[in-house]
């Protein structure tokens, strides 16, 4: 035989890499508050294959993505039978979904904590209901974002009442999961304002803070967005760290954001960079096990075969990611490096076991030279960047 051996792309994903798109995303048409759709809808069988021939793990999805709202309970059921045949032809998997609690002109004051009694109940009811489908699809996740959970004036609502009923749903939410028998934890997406003026639970920090008010805070965790804790100006990577060190990273959205500015969802990848190769870099690194969930738009400039080039970037993107950030780490000059930054020293408790404070009372310490020492932060940060700019091996 004198066939050469197939050259193996390194950044082929396959299901193992867990990677995951939400319904809505890839199914985007692009409606946007200046425009019209551009592209036809996207049916979800075609969503499952196409994702499956791509090289992805999951689909994910809102109740009214997969079941148009106002559907009767005849074309509920066959798109459901059409949906579960595709995701066992292909072998996909279904590890989160979540409700369309927002997109309805009923929801436009909010659904959980809408100043409305009967329409919390109502939101109730529509969450549930998918809870029982999402179970059904084998969902280990649910993931809850307050898309309309806010206000555009602070005497529209009772910030701290708002709160009580959040609290009061989740806790239902919960106890409901539970008597059901189901393995399924909750995700809470935070996100600072957009479409509201103002959002509930704005930042990974207040959501950590809010699911300790909770009965079961075990059964409740985050589901941080790039984009979003950018658009608050703060680090993704601080927040998913500090989630991580809570053991509330149930769940993640990957995608792309320039700074604080509107939801930009852009795929993975493109935005800032440097904080995308440092999240998967701690993603890799630091035990986070989950789905590597996308949730991105791909622009309004792309068609079809746009949609799929967009989707699998993002994979191929964090593919890269992974494979400059294991560089980094193995290379002898970064450990150098580090040690010479200190940075193992952070690692070792500041007492040692036995000491109390009354130690450190006598100790030698000379302050002025101790700040006059440099950290070598710059040479660690450019080895970081020339790993990333793929300068070094
Ligand atoms: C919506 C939002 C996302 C959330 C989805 C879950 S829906 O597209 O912009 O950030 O993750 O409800
Ligand atoms: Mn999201
Ligand atoms: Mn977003």
């Amino acid at each position: 035989m004198t066939t050469s051996a197939a050259v193996t792309d390194p950044y082929q994903p396959r299901p193992e890499h867990k990677f995951s798109f939400g319904l809505w995303t890839i199914g985007w048409q692009g409606v946007d508050p200046f425009g019209v759709a551009v592209r036809p809808p996207l049916d979800p069988v075609r969503a499952v294959e196409k994702l499956a021939e791509l090289g992805a793990w999951g689909i994910t999805f809102h109740d009214d993505d997969l079941i148009p709202f106002g559907s009767s309970e005849n074309e509920r059921d066959k798109i459901i039978a059409a949906f579960k045949g595709a995701l066992s032809a292909t072998g996909l998997v279904v590890p989160m979904a979540t409700t369309n609690l927002f997109g309805q002109p009923v929801f436009k004051d909010g659904a959980l904590t809408a100043n409305d009694r009967d329409i919390r109940r109502y939101a109730l009811r529509k969450m549930l209901r998918n809870i029982d489908l999402a179970a059904e699809l084998g969902a280990s996740t649910y993931v809850v974002w307050g898309g309309r959970e806010g206000a555009e004036s602070a005497a529209a609502k009772d910030i701290r009442v708002a709160l009580d009923r959040y609290k009061e749903s989740l806790d239902l939410v919960c106890a409901y999961i539970r008597e059901r028998g189901y393995s399924m934890r909750l995700a809470l997406e935070p996100k600072p304002n957009e479409p509201r003026g103002d959002l509930l639970l704005p930042t990974i920090g207040h959501a950590i803070a809010f699911i300790g008010t909770l009965e079961h805070p075990e059964m409740v965790g985050v589901n941080p967005e790039v984009g979003h804790e950018q658009m608050a100006g703060m680090s993704m990577v601080h927040g998913v760290a500090q989630a991580l060190w809570q053991d509330k990273l149930f769940h993640i959205d990957l995608n792309g954001q320039n700074g604080p500015r509107y939801d930009q969802d852009l795929r993975f990848g493109n935005g800032d960079v440097k904080s995308a190769f440092f999240l998967v870099d701690l993603l890799e690194h630091g035990g986070y096990t989950g789905p590597r969930h996308f949730d991105f738009k791909p622009p309004r400039t792309e068609d079809d075969e746009g949609v799929w080039v967009s989707a699998a970037g993002c994979m191929r993107n964090y593919l890269i990611l992974a494979e400059r950030a294991r560089a980094f780490r193995a290379d002898p000059e970064v450990a150098e490096a580090m040690s010479a930054s200190r940075l193992g020293s952070l690692a070792v408790p500041t007492l040692a076991p036995g000491e109390t404070l009354s130690d450190l009372r006598d100790e030698e310490f000379d302050p002025v030279e101790a700040g006059q020492r440099g950290l070598h932060y710059e040479r660690l940060d450019q080895l970081a960047l020339e790993h990333l700019f793929g300068a070094r091996g």
